[in-house]
């Protein structure tokens, strides 16, 4: 594991973005963790997940012309990435939408930049993808390009009725890669040395072993 991802987990830890318990799921199942990107609710830590989302971005190597932040979690991190990407040298236009169209004054759904070129997706966490695949559908709405997705957190989870995990499926359908500041296999090995955490081992194990994928 990297220096900056093992920073990631220890900042998602101390604002309880990363909990542990017994969490609910939209899909219905019952998870040792849950993560809500939503706790990242300053701006010293909303700095620091950005600069480890610009990290991965061009540790990534990836090409692209634009960012696209989904609403909402995704507003607040694709804007603070691009801001972190232009202190490195990279400026790049942003944009984001709206969940509900608006129908008076700019009217319209979308925000910011115009949605073209090759379109990189930032968002929080890829469960089964659903959220995911809805922001494809509307950058492709607009004739642009998907050119990946980054995310804080890939759960690495199994379908319900498939064997790979939501970013597996998406490369295999789409083409395109999701890349990940850390998964869950990432936090299992940051556990394994920690004392604090050691009540959550296996418990998370276990729902690994049931629903995770290896990779
Ligand atoms: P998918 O659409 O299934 O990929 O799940 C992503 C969404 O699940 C997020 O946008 C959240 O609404 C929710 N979620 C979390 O925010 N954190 C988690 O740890 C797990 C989930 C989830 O319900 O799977």
């Amino acid at each position: 594991m990297q220096a900056y991802q093992e920073g990631f987990l220890q900042l998602a830890i101390r604002k309880q973005v990363l909990r542990f318990g017994e969490f609910t799921l939209k899909s219905g199942r019952i998870s040792p963790y849950f993560f809500n990107a939503g706790l990242f609710d300053d701006g010293e830590s909303l700095d620091a997940v950005c600069q480890a989302y610009a990290t991965r971005i061009l540790d990534s190597g990836i090409a692209f012309d634009m960012l696209f932040g989904p609403a909402y979690k995704g507003i607040a991190l694709a804007a603070g990435t691009a801001m972190a990407l232009a202190r490195q040298g990279r400026n790049l236009p942003v944009a984001f939408n709206r969940k509900e169209a608006k129908s008076h004054g700019e009217g319209g759904s979308l925000i910011g930049a115009p949605v073209r070129g090759r379109v990189l997706i930032v968002d929080d966490v890829i469960t089964a993808g659903t959220a995911i695949r809805e922001s494809i559908e509307i950058i492709r709405g607009q004739g642009a390009e998907v050119a990946g997705i980054v995310i804080a957190l890939d759960r690495q989870e199994r379908g319900a009725d498939n064997a790979l995990s939501a970013s597996q499926e998406i490369l295999r359908q789409y083409g395109f890669p999701v890349y990940s500041i850390v998964g869950l296999a990432e936090l299992l090995d940051y556990a394994k040395d920690r004392a604090e955490l050691a009540q959550y081992r296996e418990p998370l194990q276990n729902y690994r072993n049931r629903y995770g994928v290896s990779a």
